[in-house]
């Protein structure tokens, strides 16, 4: 700490950024979950982790909005050994059973996919366990993963500790499909599972969403709890003149006290994730979630805890990791300032 050089050259220590410290005299962990079983189209958010560990050393440490970032005091925590080879296996028999899907069978092999249920359910339980286990040291955890249902453990932990917060929810997607191909903890079903069987959420505030089918649509419109800030609606409000400022104040107004955030990559524009599982053209403008994420934070809200989902490098020189790293020292420094404020 003493020879840190804030302006030097990051050193690849083992931890995010470079940033010179360990998981005990951290304020936030991130928590790496490289898992991505369910995901539907193209795997690869497994490899998002490391990829984004490795594209962070080329991040400045260094806010004009935020003083002094480079004191946050940010570890990661060891990728456990036991999701990386779980995910192998499971991943294995996931994609046997989308494929006959895909070739028209009904229902995919039952006993399989109780096993990847299972695995499913497993995963969670670690999540939640290994994410308590920090908050209980008095920890805050940003959870980095993997696809989109990695994130359902984690706010159960929460939910043990906040009786009543609510989700602001960035993605192209809506994650409100009843166990999606079969799979009950499906990352296109995470948002489903978090509505129906953690009631301490109170409100799930969705913004960029421009891919979801009917069911989806039906419960964006109809869920008491669910305001929905499409992608359309939030183009169409701006094309008739609205400012995005106004459009993020009324977000964080749909919000209450307390707010998780939980970002799936794929709510910014392709080019910004063209590794990313489930692309869909359109998006957010990173400057557009940068302002609305910076307004939060400066906001009397409390950022309680969040998660980075579905950054998947599409190659070794692709920006998907280089997106993802910037991401995540946004949420991270955003969620300490705002946390150090109250
Ligand atoms: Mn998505």
């Amino acid at each position: 700490m003493m020879n840190f050089d804030r302006d030097g050259v990051a050193l690849a220590n083992g931890n995010f950024y470079g940033l010179p410290y360990g998981t005990d005299d951290a304020d936030l962990i991130i928590q790496s979950v490289p898992w991505d079983v369910t995901t539907s189209y193209r795997p690869g958010a497994s490899r998002g982790p490391e990829a984004i560990m490795e594209a962070s050393m080329q991040v400045d440490l260094f806010d004009a909005n935020i003083p002094e970032v480079w004191k946050m005091k940010i570890a990661g925590a060891p990728m456990d050994a036991g999701v990386v080879r779980h995910n192998a296996v499971f991943r294995n028999i996931a994609e046997q059973i989308i494929h006959s899907l895909e070739m028209g069978y009904e229902e995919g092999n039952q006993n399989d996919l109780r096993k990847v249920n299972e695995a499913s359910d497993k995963l969670n339980r670690h999540v939640e366990e290994t994410a308590s286990s920090w908050m209980d040291r008095g920890k805050l955890v940003g959870l980095l993963g993997g696809d989109h249902s990695v994130p359902f453990g984690y706010v159960k932990a929460l939910a043990s500790r906040h009786s009543d917060f609510g989700i602001l929810h960035l993605d192209a997607h809506a994650d409100l499909r009843k166990a999606y191909e079969g799979f009950e903890f499906s990352h296109a079903s995470t948002f489903c599972n978090i509505l129906d069987r953690i009631p301490q959420v109170s409100a799930l505030v969705q913004v960029g969403q421009r891919d979801f089918c009917s069911s989806e649509s039906d419960r964006m419109l109809n869920d008491p709890e669910i305001t929905a800030f499409t992608g359309f609606l939030i183009s169409s409000r701006m094309f008739r003149g609205e400012t995005w400022d106004g459009i993020c104040d009324e977000i964080i107004d749909s919000l209450p006290e307390e707010v998780y955030v939980s970002f799936d990559i794929d709510c910014l524009s392709p080019a910004l994730c063209p590794g990313t599982g489930t692309p869909v053209p359109g998006g957010l403008s990173f400057q557009q979630v940068d302002y609305l994420l910076l307004k939060l934070a400066y906001s009397r809200k409390r950022i309680i805890g969040f998660d980075l989902c579905e950054v998947s490098p599409a190659s070794e020189d692709s920006i998907d990791a280089i997106t993802g790293a910037r991401l995540l020292f946004k949420l991270a420094t955003y969620t300490l300032y705002n946390n150090q404020k109250k």
